[in-house]
Protein backbone atom coordinates (compact mmCIF):
# COMPACT_ATOMS: atom_id res chain seq x y z
CA UNK A 1 0.00 0.00 0.00
CA UNK A 2 3.07 2.49 0.74
CA UNK A 3 4.20 1.73 -2.36
CA UNK A 4 1.50 2.65 -4.06
CA UNK A 5 0.66 5.66 -2.77
CA UNK A 6 4.48 6.58 -2.81
CA UNK A 7 3.85 5.96 -6.72
CA UNK A 8 0.65 7.95 -6.97
CA UNK A 9 3.09 11.14 -5.54
CA UNK A 10 5.44 10.93 -8.00
CA UNK A 11 3.10 10.18 -10.52
CA UNK A 12 1.30 13.72 -10.11
CA UNK A 13 4.55 15.11 -9.56
CA UNK A 14 6.80 14.26 -12.25
CA UNK A 15 4.08 13.23 -14.48
CA UNK A 16 5.37 10.01 -15.42
CA UNK A 17 4.03 7.10 -17.58
CA UNK A 18 4.90 3.63 -16.54
CA UNK A 19 4.94 3.64 -12.50
CA UNK A 20 2.57 0.27 -12.34
CA UNK A 21 1.01 -0.22 -9.02
CA UNK A 22 1.84 -4.29 -8.55
CA UNK A 23 -0.78 -7.24 -6.73
CA UNK A 24 -4.25 -5.92 -6.46
CA UNK A 25 -5.55 -2.17 -5.63
CA UNK A 26 -5.00 -0.91 -2.32
CA UNK A 27 -7.67 -1.00 0.54
CA UNK A 28 -8.95 2.45 1.80
CA UNK A 29 -5.83 3.63 3.76
CA UNK A 30 -5.73 3.05 7.68
CA UNK A 31 -4.34 4.91 10.39
CA UNK A 32 -0.97 4.30 10.77
CA UNK A 33 -0.11 4.87 7.33
CA UNK A 34 -1.06 7.81 5.52
CA UNK A 35 -4.25 9.57 6.71
CA UNK A 36 -3.70 12.09 9.80
CA UNK A 37 -4.65 10.61 12.91
CA UNK A 38 -6.20 13.97 14.19
CA UNK A 39 -3.51 13.44 17.06
CA UNK A 40 -5.27 14.58 20.54
CA UNK A 41 -8.20 16.35 18.23
CA UNK A 42 -9.93 13.09 17.46
CA UNK A 43 -11.43 9.98 19.25
CA UNK A 44 -13.92 8.47 21.20
CA UNK A 45 -13.86 11.25 23.53
CA UNK A 46 -17.17 10.78 25.17
CA UNK A 47 -18.30 9.94 28.31
CA UNK A 48 -17.14 6.77 29.59
CA UNK A 49 -19.01 3.58 28.51
CA UNK A 50 -20.16 0.59 31.08
CA UNK A 51 -18.71 -0.43 34.31
CA UNK A 52 -15.30 0.22 35.41
CA UNK A 53 -12.69 -1.99 34.06
CA UNK A 54 -9.67 -3.21 36.79
CA UNK A 55 -6.45 -2.63 34.29
CA UNK A 56 -5.08 -6.02 33.58
CA UNK A 57 -0.93 -5.08 34.46
CA UNK A 58 1.68 -7.28 33.25
CA UNK A 59 5.17 -7.66 34.98
CA UNK A 60 7.81 -7.67 31.96
CA UNK A 61 8.85 -9.49 29.63
CA UNK A 62 4.60 -9.68 29.27
CA UNK A 63 2.17 -7.68 27.71
CA UNK A 64 -1.63 -7.22 28.79
CA UNK A 65 -4.08 -8.52 26.26
CA UNK A 66 -5.76 -6.03 23.72
CA UNK A 67 -8.63 -4.28 25.30
CA UNK A 68 -10.50 -5.36 22.29
CA UNK A 69 -12.72 -2.70 23.49
CA UNK A 70 -15.05 -0.25 20.37
CA UNK A 71 -15.77 1.96 23.15
CA UNK A 72 -14.19 4.44 25.70
CA UNK A 73 -14.26 3.50 29.46
CA UNK A 74 -13.61 4.29 33.19
CA UNK A 75 -10.10 2.14 33.63
CA UNK A 76 -8.82 1.67 36.88
CA UNK A 77 -5.34 1.10 37.51
CA UNK A 78 -3.58 0.03 41.00
CA UNK A 79 0.18 0.31 40.86
CA UNK A 80 2.32 0.15 43.53
CA UNK A 81 5.88 1.23 44.53
CA UNK A 82 7.75 -1.27 46.21
CA UNK A 83 11.68 -0.50 47.23
CA UNK A 84 13.87 -3.69 47.66
CA UNK A 85 17.02 -5.61 47.23
CA UNK A 86 17.10 -7.69 43.85
CA UNK A 87 20.24 -8.77 41.58
CA UNK A 88 21.40 -6.64 39.25
CA UNK A 89 24.04 -9.26 37.83
CA UNK A 90 25.06 -12.90 39.44
CA UNK A 91 26.10 -12.44 42.92
CA UNK A 92 26.30 -8.14 42.66
CA UNK A 93 22.76 -6.90 44.09
CA UNK A 94 21.39 -3.24 44.24
CA UNK A 95 18.42 -1.42 45.41
CA UNK A 96 15.89 -0.74 43.19
CA UNK A 97 12.99 1.24 43.45
CA UNK A 98 10.14 0.19 41.42
CA UNK A 99 6.83 0.41 39.80
CA UNK A 100 4.81 -3.07 40.80
CA UNK A 101 7.85 -4.71 41.94
CA UNK A 102 9.94 -5.15 38.82
CA UNK A 103 12.29 -3.09 36.97
CA UNK A 104 11.20 -2.15 33.91
CA UNK A 105 7.41 -1.35 35.99
CA UNK A 106 4.21 -2.67 35.08
CA UNK A 107 2.72 -2.46 31.77
CA UNK A 108 -0.08 -0.78 31.34
CA UNK A 109 -2.68 -0.87 28.48
CA UNK A 110 -5.42 1.55 27.57
CA UNK A 111 -7.64 2.70 24.42
CA UNK A 112 -7.61 6.31 23.35
CA UNK A 113 -10.17 8.15 24.93
CA UNK A 114 -10.13 6.46 27.91
CA UNK A 115 -10.50 7.95 31.39
CA UNK A 116 -8.22 6.32 32.96
CA UNK A 117 -8.54 6.52 37.15
CA UNK A 118 -4.81 6.06 38.42
CA UNK A 119 -3.96 4.57 42.20
CA UNK A 120 -0.41 5.24 43.60
CA UNK A 121 0.32 3.72 46.82
CA UNK A 122 3.94 3.91 48.32
CA UNK A 123 4.59 1.19 50.23
CA UNK A 124 5.07 1.95 54.21
CA UNK A 125 8.77 0.67 54.14
CA UNK A 126 10.05 2.42 51.63
CA UNK A 127 12.16 5.29 52.36
CA UNK A 128 11.41 7.71 50.25
CA UNK A 129 8.33 9.73 48.57
CA UNK A 130 7.81 9.24 44.75
CA UNK A 131 5.46 10.16 42.13
CA UNK A 132 4.58 9.19 38.63
CA UNK A 133 4.35 11.61 35.08
CA UNK A 134 3.01 9.22 32.51
CA UNK A 135 4.22 10.47 28.91
CA UNK A 136 0.77 9.54 27.86
CA UNK A 137 -1.25 12.26 30.15
CA UNK A 138 -2.21 15.70 29.41
CA UNK A 139 -1.63 18.08 31.50
CA UNK A 140 0.89 19.41 33.77
CA UNK A 141 3.87 17.32 35.04
CA UNK A 142 1.49 14.20 32.86
CA UNK A 143 0.02 13.56 36.79
CA UNK A 144 3.57 13.98 39.20
CA UNK A 145 2.31 17.06 41.31
CA UNK A 146 -0.84 15.12 41.70
CA UNK A 147 0.38 11.77 42.87
CA UNK A 148 3.32 12.72 45.09
CA UNK A 149 2.96 9.79 47.85
CA UNK A 150 4.56 10.23 50.72
CA UNK A 151 5.72 6.25 52.40
CA UNK A 152 2.20 4.46 53.56
CA UNK A 153 0.33 6.53 51.82
CA UNK A 154 -2.00 6.09 48.87
CA UNK A 155 -2.93 9.27 45.93
CA UNK A 156 -5.36 9.31 42.98
CA UNK A 157 -5.55 11.07 39.95
CA UNK A 158 -7.60 10.99 36.67
CA UNK A 159 -6.91 11.62 33.28
CA UNK A 160 -8.40 11.14 29.72
CA UNK A 161 -6.22 9.22 26.83
CA UNK A 162 -5.96 11.42 24.08
CA UNK A 163 -3.21 10.28 21.89
CA UNK A 164 -2.57 7.05 20.67
CA UNK A 165 1.04 5.88 20.86
CA UNK A 166 3.68 3.64 23.21
CA UNK A 167 4.61 6.11 26.29
CA UNK A 168 7.00 5.89 28.85
CA UNK A 169 6.00 6.19 32.66
CA UNK A 170 8.77 7.34 35.02
CA UNK A 171 9.00 8.78 38.90
CA UNK A 172 9.77 12.75 38.63
CA UNK A 173 10.40 13.18 42.40
CA UNK A 174 13.96 15.18 43.18
CA UNK A 175 16.63 13.88 42.79
CA UNK A 176 14.53 13.09 39.42
CA UNK A 177 17.47 11.33 37.97
CA UNK A 178 18.16 9.03 40.74
CA UNK A 179 14.84 7.82 41.42
CA UNK A 180 15.10 6.85 37.13
CA UNK A 181 18.54 5.71 37.61
CA UNK A 182 17.35 3.41 40.28
CA UNK A 183 14.90 1.88 38.11
CA UNK A 184 11.50 4.29 37.97
CA UNK A 185 10.44 3.49 34.65
CA UNK A 186 7.76 1.74 32.65
CA UNK A 187 5.60 1.93 29.74
CA UNK A 188 1.92 2.19 29.23
CA UNK A 189 0.32 1.87 25.88
CA UNK A 190 -2.20 4.09 24.67
CA UNK A 191 -3.99 1.64 21.68
CA UNK A 192 -5.58 3.39 18.96
CA UNK A 193 -9.36 3.56 18.36
CA UNK A 194 -9.22 0.29 15.81
CA UNK A 195 -6.51 -1.57 18.14
CA UNK A 196 -3.09 -2.59 17.24
CA UNK A 197 -2.59 -4.91 13.99
CA UNK A 198 -2.67 -8.81 15.92
CA UNK A 199 0.23 -10.80 16.31
CA UNK A 200 0.99 -14.02 17.48
CA UNK A 201 3.46 -12.76 20.42
CA UNK A 202 3.70 -9.30 22.06
CA UNK A 203 7.15 -8.84 24.56
CA UNK A 204 8.16 -5.87 26.54
CA UNK A 205 11.69 -5.03 26.49
CA UNK A 206 13.59 -1.92 28.29
CA UNK A 207 16.56 -0.65 28.36
CA UNK A 208 18.02 1.30 31.18
CA UNK A 209 21.36 2.54 32.07
CA UNK A 210 22.71 1.93 36.21
CA UNK A 211 25.19 3.41 38.10
CA UNK A 212 26.88 1.32 40.68
CA UNK A 213 29.84 2.07 43.53
CA UNK A 214 31.69 -1.05 42.41
CA UNK A 215 32.80 -1.67 38.64
CA UNK A 216 30.84 -3.92 36.12
CA UNK A 217 30.48 -7.09 38.19
CA UNK A 218 31.63 -6.51 41.34
CA UNK A 219 30.07 -9.27 43.54
CA UNK A 220 28.22 -8.25 46.90
CA UNK A 221 25.62 -5.32 47.34
CA UNK A 222 26.45 -1.85 45.61
CA UNK A 223 25.40 1.73 46.08
CA UNK A 224 24.28 3.77 43.45
CA UNK A 225 26.97 6.01 42.71
CA UNK A 226 25.51 9.87 41.90
CA UNK A 227 28.82 11.42 40.64
CA UNK A 228 29.01 8.18 37.75
CA UNK A 229 25.20 9.09 36.97
CA UNK A 230 25.66 12.97 36.63
CA UNK A 231 28.94 12.13 34.13
CA UNK A 232 26.96 9.68 32.31
CA UNK A 233 29.12 6.65 32.81
CA UNK A 234 27.03 3.64 33.64
CA UNK A 235 28.65 0.70 35.00
CA UNK A 236 26.02 -1.49 33.76
CA UNK A 237 23.55 -0.82 30.15
CA UNK A 238 20.60 -3.41 31.03
CA UNK A 239 17.31 -4.95 29.36
CA UNK A 240 15.02 -5.43 31.98
CA UNK A 241 16.99 -4.27 35.01
CA UNK A 242 19.18 -7.12 35.15
CA UNK A 243 22.00 -8.58 33.63
CA UNK A 244 20.80 -11.96 32.37
CA UNK A 245 16.96 -10.96 32.48
CA UNK A 246 16.13 -11.99 29.05
CA UNK A 247 19.23 -14.74 28.22
CA UNK A 248 19.86 -18.95 29.00
CA UNK A 249 16.56 -19.87 30.61
CA UNK A 250 14.78 -16.71 30.33
CA UNK A 251 15.34 -16.17 26.94
CA UNK A 252 12.69 -14.49 25.25
CA UNK A 253 10.42 -17.53 22.77
CA UNK A 254 9.02 -17.74 19.54
CA UNK A 255 8.09 -20.38 16.94
CA UNK A 256 9.25 -20.12 12.90
CA UNK A 257 6.16 -18.54 10.76
CA UNK A 258 4.90 -16.29 14.02
CA UNK A 259 5.19 -12.41 14.06
CA UNK A 260 6.61 -11.30 17.12
CA UNK A 261 5.65 -7.71 18.43
CA UNK A 262 8.39 -5.84 21.15
CA UNK A 263 7.47 -2.76 22.69
CA UNK A 264 10.70 -1.66 23.46
CA UNK A 265 10.73 1.46 25.97
CA UNK A 266 14.41 3.47 27.43
CA UNK A 267 14.36 4.74 30.43
CA UNK A 268 17.43 6.32 30.57
CA UNK A 269 18.32 8.41 32.42
CA UNK A 270 21.08 9.12 30.33
CA UNK A 271 21.89 7.21 27.72
CA UNK A 272 20.34 6.91 23.81
CA UNK A 273 19.71 3.14 22.77
CA UNK A 274 20.87 1.98 19.20
CA UNK A 275 19.07 -0.86 19.42
CA UNK A 276 18.97 -3.60 17.29
CA UNK A 277 18.71 -7.57 16.52
CA UNK A 278 21.40 -9.53 15.86
CA UNK A 279 20.00 -11.72 12.50
CA UNK A 280 16.25 -10.12 12.49
CA UNK A 281 15.26 -7.10 10.19
CA UNK A 282 12.02 -5.15 11.40
CA UNK A 283 9.56 -5.68 8.74
CA UNK A 284 7.49 -2.67 10.59
CA UNK A 285 9.16 0.35 13.40
CA UNK A 286 6.44 2.91 15.20
CA UNK A 287 9.59 4.91 15.62
CA UNK A 288 9.66 6.92 18.71
CA UNK A 289 6.54 5.27 19.48
CA UNK A 290 3.80 7.35 17.75
CA UNK A 291 1.20 6.36 14.79
CA UNK A 292 3.61 5.97 11.67
CA UNK A 293 5.59 3.37 10.66
CA UNK A 294 8.60 2.54 8.56
CA UNK A 295 9.66 -0.54 7.35
CA UNK A 296 12.40 -2.68 6.38
CA UNK A 297 14.67 -1.01 9.04
CA UNK A 298 17.89 -2.33 10.55
CA UNK A 299 18.28 -0.55 13.87
CA UNK A 300 16.53 1.94 15.44
CA UNK A 301 17.31 4.88 17.86
CA UNK A 302 15.35 4.49 21.12
CA UNK A 303 15.87 8.20 23.17
CA UNK A 304 15.77 8.31 26.92
CA UNK A 305 12.21 8.55 27.78
CA UNK A 306 11.07 7.37 24.17
CA UNK A 307 9.70 3.70 23.03
CA UNK A 308 8.95 2.07 19.43
CA UNK A 309 7.10 -0.76 18.87
CA UNK A 310 8.94 -3.32 16.27
CA UNK A 311 7.31 -6.94 14.41
CA UNK A 312 9.20 -9.16 12.74
CA UNK A 313 8.40 -11.80 11.28
CA UNK A 314 10.48 -15.48 12.33
CA UNK A 315 11.73 -17.49 9.03
CA UNK A 316 15.24 -19.15 10.55
CA UNK A 317 14.95 -21.10 13.91
CA UNK A 318 18.32 -20.18 16.54
CA UNK A 319 18.94 -17.46 19.24
CA UNK A 320 18.43 -13.73 17.99
CA UNK A 321 20.33 -11.40 20.05
CA UNK A 322 18.67 -8.34 21.34
CA UNK A 323 21.47 -5.52 21.50
CA UNK A 324 22.16 -1.87 22.32
CA UNK A 325 24.19 -1.68 18.87
CA UNK A 326 26.31 0.99 20.55
CA UNK A 327 28.29 -2.44 21.18
CA UNK A 328 30.54 -1.96 23.95
CA UNK A 329 27.52 -2.13 26.14
CA UNK A 330 26.05 -4.68 24.47
CA UNK A 331 28.76 -6.80 25.53
CA UNK A 332 30.80 -5.12 28.25
CA UNK A 333 27.92 -3.70 30.39
CA UNK A 334 25.08 -5.68 30.26
CA UNK A 335 22.67 -4.68 27.11
CA UNK A 336 21.92 -8.14 25.34
CA UNK A 337 19.08 -10.44 25.35
CA UNK A 338 18.34 -13.21 23.34
CA UNK A 339 15.28 -14.49 21.37
CA UNK A 340 14.96 -17.96 20.78
CA UNK A 341 13.22 -19.41 17.88
CA UNK A 342 12.41 -22.73 17.49
CA UNK A 343 11.27 -24.60 14.04
CA UNK A 344 12.28 -26.22 11.18
CA UNK A 345 15.59 -25.34 9.50
CA UNK A 346 15.39 -22.93 6.62
CA UNK A 347 18.46 -23.63 4.34
CA UNK A 348 17.06 -21.77 1.45
CA UNK A 349 17.18 -18.72 3.45
CA UNK A 350 20.31 -19.74 6.08
CA UNK A 351 22.55 -21.85 5.41
CA UNK A 352 22.86 -22.39 9.07
CA UNK A 353 26.49 -23.26 9.24
CA UNK A 354 27.87 -20.86 10.19
CA UNK A 355 28.49 -20.56 14.38
CA UNK A 356 27.14 -17.64 16.31
CA UNK A 357 29.26 -18.47 19.54
CA UNK A 358 32.00 -16.69 18.49
CA UNK A 359 30.29 -13.19 18.45
CA UNK A 360 27.50 -13.53 20.90
CA UNK A 361 30.12 -14.89 23.44
CA UNK A 362 29.21 -18.20 25.24
CA UNK A 363 28.00 -15.81 28.12
CA UNK A 364 24.71 -15.38 26.20
CA UNK A 365 23.85 -18.88 26.79
CA UNK A 366 26.07 -20.66 30.07
CA UNK A 367 24.32 -20.48 33.11
CA UNK A 368 26.37 -18.17 35.31
CA UNK A 369 24.53 -19.10 38.93
CA UNK A 370 27.76 -20.56 39.83
CA UNK A 371 29.10 -17.18 39.70
CA UNK A 372 26.95 -15.80 42.13
CA UNK A 373 27.01 -19.10 44.79
CA UNK A 374 30.51 -18.59 44.55
CA UNK A 375 30.58 -14.97 45.87
CA UNK A 376 28.26 -15.86 48.11
CA UNK A 377 30.19 -18.66 49.42
CA UNK A 378 33.35 -16.63 49.19
CA UNK A 379 31.24 -13.99 51.36
CA UNK A 380 30.49 -17.09 53.96
CA UNK A 381 34.35 -18.43 53.78
CA UNK A 382 33.19 -21.55 52.36
CA UNK A 383 34.20 -21.25 48.93
CA UNK A 384 35.87 -24.95 48.04
CA UNK A 385 38.12 -25.71 45.01
CA UNK A 386 35.21 -27.35 42.77
CA UNK A 387 32.61 -24.01 43.77
CA UNK A 388 35.57 -21.84 42.22
CA UNK A 389 36.16 -23.94 39.51
CA UNK A 390 32.24 -24.08 38.31
CA UNK A 391 32.36 -20.39 38.52
CA UNK A 392 35.61 -20.30 36.45
CA UNK A 393 33.26 -22.33 33.72
CA UNK A 394 30.64 -19.55 33.33
CA UNK A 395 33.26 -16.62 33.13
CA UNK A 396 35.87 -18.45 31.07
CA UNK A 397 32.36 -18.88 28.54
CA UNK A 398 32.82 -15.52 26.71
CA UNK A 399 36.25 -13.81 28.44
CA UNK A 400 38.49 -16.51 27.44
CA UNK A 401 36.93 -19.26 25.02
CA UNK A 402 36.34 -16.49 22.25
CA UNK A 403 40.34 -16.94 21.29
CA UNK A 404 41.44 -20.30 23.44
CA UNK A 405 37.78 -21.82 22.54
CA UNK A 406 35.48 -23.34 25.10
CA UNK A 407 37.51 -26.77 25.29
CA UNK A 408 40.83 -24.88 25.49
CA UNK A 409 42.43 -26.21 22.58
CA UNK A 410 43.11 -22.71 21.31
CA UNK A 411 43.65 -22.14 17.67
CA UNK A 412 46.84 -23.41 15.89
CA UNK A 413 49.13 -21.31 14.98
CA UNK A 414 46.86 -18.39 16.31
CA UNK A 415 45.86 -18.77 20.38
CA UNK A 416 47.76 -20.96 22.16
CA UNK A 417 45.89 -24.57 23.64
CA UNK A 418 44.94 -23.68 27.58
CA UNK A 419 44.44 -27.48 27.29
CA UNK A 420 47.54 -29.50 28.77
CA UNK A 421 49.78 -26.56 28.24
CA UNK A 422 53.43 -26.89 29.12
CA UNK A 423 53.26 -23.04 29.84
CA UNK A 424 50.63 -23.60 32.04
CA UNK A 425 52.36 -26.14 33.98
CA UNK A 426 55.92 -24.81 34.17
CA UNK A 427 54.18 -22.08 36.59
CA UNK A 428 50.75 -22.26 37.34
CA UNK A 429 50.98 -19.07 39.80
CA UNK A 430 51.13 -17.11 36.66
CA UNK A 431 48.30 -17.63 35.70
CA UNK A 432 46.41 -14.61 37.67
CA UNK A 433 49.17 -12.22 35.90
CA UNK A 434 48.44 -13.16 32.48
CA UNK A 435 44.99 -12.71 33.02
CA UNK A 436 45.54 -9.29 34.47
CA UNK A 437 48.06 -7.66 32.37
CA UNK A 438 47.70 -9.56 28.98
CA UNK A 439 50.58 -11.49 27.32
CA UNK A 440 52.96 -10.16 24.47
CA UNK A 441 56.09 -11.35 22.59
CA UNK A 442 57.38 -15.00 22.01
CA UNK A 443 56.04 -17.91 23.81
CA UNK A 444 56.33 -21.92 23.31
CA UNK A 445 53.14 -24.37 24.48
CA UNK A 446 53.95 -27.32 23.65
CA UNK A 447 56.42 -26.67 21.14
CA UNK A 448 54.74 -24.47 19.23
CA UNK A 449 55.96 -20.80 19.02
CA UNK A 450 53.89 -18.20 19.19
CA UNK A 451 54.41 -14.55 18.75
CA UNK A 452 51.42 -12.31 19.15
CA UNK A 453 48.99 -10.34 22.01
CA UNK A 454 46.95 -11.22 24.42
CA UNK A 455 44.49 -8.05 25.76
CA UNK A 456 45.20 -7.45 29.85
CA UNK A 457 41.46 -8.03 31.47
CA UNK A 458 42.10 -5.52 34.04
CA UNK A 459 38.02 -5.02 34.06
CA UNK A 460 38.07 -8.58 35.88
CA UNK A 461 37.33 -8.21 39.65
CA UNK A 462 39.72 -10.40 42.19
CA UNK A 463 37.47 -13.09 42.74
CA UNK A 464 36.71 -13.57 39.02
CA UNK A 465 40.20 -13.98 38.22
CA UNK A 466 40.93 -16.15 40.80
CA UNK A 467 38.17 -18.42 40.03
CA UNK A 468 38.62 -18.29 36.51
CA UNK A 469 42.34 -19.68 36.93
CA UNK A 470 41.19 -22.23 39.02
CA UNK A 471 38.70 -23.90 36.77
CA UNK A 472 41.77 -23.25 34.21
CA UNK A 473 44.29 -25.27 36.62
CA UNK A 474 41.57 -27.89 37.26
CA UNK A 475 40.44 -28.66 33.45
CA UNK A 476 41.88 -30.07 30.24
CA UNK A 477 45.23 -32.03 31.92
CA UNK A 478 46.60 -29.19 33.59
CA UNK A 479 48.35 -29.60 36.97
CA UNK A 480 45.17 -28.66 39.20
CA UNK A 481 45.45 -26.45 42.57
CA UNK A 482 43.83 -23.10 43.50
CA UNK A 483 44.49 -19.60 42.75
CA UNK A 484 42.98 -17.41 45.69
CA UNK A 485 41.72 -14.26 45.94
CA UNK A 486 44.34 -12.75 47.47
CA UNK A 487 47.10 -14.52 44.56
CA UNK A 488 44.79 -12.59 42.04
CA UNK A 489 44.96 -9.03 43.61
CA UNK A 490 48.79 -9.29 44.47
CA UNK A 491 48.96 -10.70 40.34
CA UNK A 492 46.98 -7.48 39.85
CA UNK A 493 49.01 -4.87 41.98
CA UNK A 494 52.29 -6.90 40.22
CA UNK A 495 54.87 -6.68 36.95
CA UNK A 496 53.63 -7.97 34.09
CA UNK A 497 54.86 -11.33 33.15
CA UNK A 498 57.73 -11.59 30.34
CA UNK A 499 56.37 -14.47 27.83
CA UNK A 500 60.00 -16.02 27.64
CA UNK A 501 60.98 -16.59 30.62
CA UNK A 502 59.80 -19.03 33.18
CA UNK A 503 58.70 -16.44 35.74
CA UNK A 504 59.25 -13.32 34.64
CA UNK A 505 59.32 -11.58 38.45
C1 LIG B 1 41.68 -11.85 22.40
C2 LIG B 1 42.17 -13.21 22.48
C3 LIG B 1 42.49 -13.77 23.85
C4 LIG B 1 41.70 -13.82 24.95
C5 LIG B 1 40.28 -13.29 25.08
C6 LIG B 1 42.44 -14.52 25.96
N1 LIG B 1 43.66 -14.87 25.50
FE1 LIG B 1 45.07 -15.91 26.49
N2 LIG B 1 46.33 -15.71 24.92
C7 LIG B 1 46.03 -15.11 23.74
C8 LIG B 1 47.20 -15.04 22.92
C9 LIG B 1 47.30 -14.47 21.52
C10 LIG B 1 48.22 -15.65 23.67
C11 LIG B 1 49.68 -15.78 23.26
C12 LIG B 1 50.40 -14.47 23.60
C13 LIG B 1 51.81 -14.40 23.04
O1 LIG B 1 52.02 -14.87 21.94
O2 LIG B 1 52.64 -13.81 23.73
C14 LIG B 1 47.62 -16.07 24.92
C15 LIG B 1 48.32 -16.73 25.91
C16 LIG B 1 47.74 -17.24 27.07
C17 LIG B 1 48.41 -18.07 28.05
C18 LIG B 1 49.83 -18.58 27.99
C19 LIG B 1 50.05 -19.59 26.92
C20 LIG B 1 49.31 -20.88 27.12
O3 LIG B 1 48.58 -21.26 26.19
O4 LIG B 1 49.39 -21.51 28.17
C21 LIG B 1 47.51 -18.34 29.04
C22 LIG B 1 47.72 -19.16 30.27
C23 LIG B 1 46.29 -17.64 28.68
N3 LIG B 1 46.46 -17.00 27.48
C24 LIG B 1 45.14 -17.66 29.45
C25 LIG B 1 43.99 -16.92 29.15
C26 LIG B 1 42.86 -16.84 30.01
C27 LIG B 1 42.68 -17.58 31.32
C28 LIG B 1 41.97 -16.01 29.41
C29 LIG B 1 40.62 -15.49 29.94
C30 LIG B 1 40.67 -14.75 31.16
C31 LIG B 1 42.56 -15.60 28.15
N4 LIG B 1 43.78 -16.16 28.04
C32 LIG B 1 41.93 -14.77 27.24
C33 LIG B 1 44.81 -14.58 23.36
C34 LIG B 1 43.73 -14.43 24.21
CU1 LIG C 1 10.70 7.76 42.89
Amino acid sequence: MKRFIACIAIATLLAAAGCKQGDTPAPAAKAGTAQDSGGSLKGDFGPPQGKPIEAVLTSPPHVPPPTNRDYPAKVIVELDVIEKEMEISDGTTYTFWTFGGTVPGSFIRVRQGDTVVFHLRNMPDSKMPHNIDLHGVTGPGGGASSSFTAPGHVTRFTFKALNAGLFVYHCATAPVGMHIANGMYGLILVEPPEGMPPVDREYYVMQGDFYTTGKYREKGHQGFDMQKGVDENPTYVLFNGREGSLTGDNALTANTGENVRLYVGNGGPNLVSSFHVIGEIFDKVWFEGGTRYNENVQTTLIPSGGAAIMDFHVEVPGSYVLVDHSIFRAFNKGALAILKAEGKERPEIYSGKEVDAMYIGDYANASTKAVGEAAQAAQAGELTAEGQASAGEALFAGTCSTCHMANGQGLEGVFPPLAGSDWIAADPKRLPAVILHGLSGHVKVNGVDYDSVMPPMAQLTDDEVANISTYVLNSWGNPGGTITKAEAAAARKGPPIGAGGLTGH
